[in-house]
């Protein structure tokens, strides 16, 4: 039978030209894909940064299968199921000392809704209701809902989509490769750009300010690496002025970095957390938000009869997302998953910047087990070049991402030295065949 390709409106991509040529995966295995011809592809990004202990792992698809046929669904609000209260206390357990309260969402998406009104209405709470404004960074990503596009700073995912909110402003973002370029880990320039915050305070005075998000390592916009002090010096300012520190972790959480969250790899805690993705190894849409104690216990005030905080979905704590989640945490602790980047990171980084000195690549930067090379752009086509090595990968059994003139890579974190040399191999032949 033919497949029909009309009637699917596709997420970000380029869909007219995606179905000319489709890229049909059909079956996951640990560290592969298989296509519908049967071609066997190495996955280089865990799937979209999210597969962290690779794919169709035994005790996950077990989980995930008895709840579906125990408990399909229970209603979260006024209601809830057991697996609910397991999940969060476990994530709080390997979560930053005192981000102990857990409110779960759908996405990453919905992670950052949740904590910007979380941060507004915390500073109400308190009586400090002027406290309202939000500040991002340029080049973040935070997801595509209007608080997160807001505070996001990709132009090409906000300039279609109107005003947005009102009462954002940006940080600077940290890419600076007249400086830093090949840094290996965290480069040497740009902590004093935190300082953009205490310009900020300047303008528009810290009362009106509820909070800052970033990401610790920026990932979408071509995986930036904060410079060495940068995060300290963005938590001493939000200390000196109130403002509430909110690290999304969608992507750097659950291992990604060598330790269970980018928070304790650079040792910085936030306020509050936005995780997602590798919650449950991509297997079930599943996000959350950590909030410290003191964060959550303002909002435990009133009537005890009244709702506390008026926010949640549908299909918060889902069962069968609850189910994966818990299968997921166990076959992170299982395998020492969670801090395995840090055995693999001096590897994975030299080989990823074995990579200087091919044709057009023009910065190499790598944390953990992620890493980005980025490329020349063609000539009046941005995004292009990057975009035939993706091609010229996938076309050699490598699948890896990429973003502007980046190519990111983000394996799973059970990947072996040999399937990290694969990648690269296959890298190295794309890019000079890009040349
Ligand atoms: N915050 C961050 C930091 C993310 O990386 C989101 C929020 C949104 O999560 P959801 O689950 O709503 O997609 C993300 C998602 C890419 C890419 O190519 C990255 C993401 C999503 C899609 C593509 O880098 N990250
Ligand atoms: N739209 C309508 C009409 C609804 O009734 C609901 C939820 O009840 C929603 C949107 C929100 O859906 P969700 O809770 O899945 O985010």
């Amino acid at each position: 039978m033919k497949l029909e390709l009309d009637a699917f409106w596709m997420p970000f991509t380029a869909s007219r030209q995606f179905k000319k040529a489709p890229r049909l995966l059909a079956k996951s295995s640990g560290m592969y894909y298989w296509d519908d011809k049967g071609r066997q592809i190495l996955d280089g990004v865990a799937g979209l940064w999210c597969v962290n202990a690779g794919h169709a792992r035994p005790k996950i698809v077990k989980a995930i299968q008895e709840q579906a046929a125990e408990l399909d669904f229970a209603p979260p609000f006024n209601m809830a199921h057991p697996k609910a209260f397991e999940l969060a206390d476990k994530v709080a357990r390997i979560a930053p000392p005192g981000m102990n309260k857990v409110f779960f969402t759908n996405s990453g998406s919905e992670s950052v809704e949740t904590a910007l009104k979380m941060a507004i209405a915390y500073h109400r709470a308190r009586g400090e209701g002027t406290r309202t404004r939000l500040i991002g960074r340029e080049r973040g990503y935070h997801g595509v809902n209007f608080g997160g596009i807001s505070v996001g700073g990709m132009v090409g995912n906000r300039k279609m989509f109107g005003s947005l909110l009102a009462g954002v402003d940006h940080l600077r973002h940290t890419h600076d490769p007249a400086r830093n370029a090949f840094s290996v880990g965290q480069p040497e320039h740009g902590a004093e750009l935190a300082d953009d915050l205490e310009r900020m305070v300047a303008l528009h005075d810290a009362s009106t300010i509820a909070a800052v998000i970033v990401e610790p390592i920026a990932g979408s916009t071509g995986v930036l690496i904060p410079p060495k002090g940068y995060l300290q010096r963005l938590r001493e300012i939000c200390d000196k002025h109130g403002i509430l520190l909110i690290f999304d972790e969608v992507i750097t959480g659950f291992g990604r970095t060598g330790s269970p969250f980018a928070a304790t790899t650079f040792g910085v805690t936030p306020d509050l957390m936005t995780l997602a993705k590798g919650i449950t190894n991509g297997c079930v849409p599943m996000g959350a938000v950590l909030a410290k104690q003191a964060i959550h216990d303002v909002f435990m005030n009133g009537p005890e009869h009244l709702i506390e905080f008026p926010h949640g979905y549908t299909y918060s704590s889902h069962p069968l997302a609850c189910a994966a989640g818990l299968a997921t945490l166990e076959t992170y602790a299982d395998e020492s998953l969670l801090t395995r980047g840090s055995q693999l990171q001096g590897y994975f980084g030299e080989q990823v910047h074995s990579l200087k000195g091919q044709p057009n690549v023009i910065d190499i930067r790598n944390f953990g087990l992620v890493g980005a090379v980025e490329l020349t752009p063609l000539a009046g086509e941005p995004g292009k070049r990057a975009f035939n090595v993706f091609l010229d990968c996938y076309e050699n059994g490598v699948l890896l991402r990429t973003t502007g003139d980046t190519v990111a890579i983000s394996p799973p974190l059970i990947i072996e030295r040999e399937q990290i040399d694969q990648i690269i191999d296959t890298l190295r032949g794309a890019i000079q065949r890009a040349a």
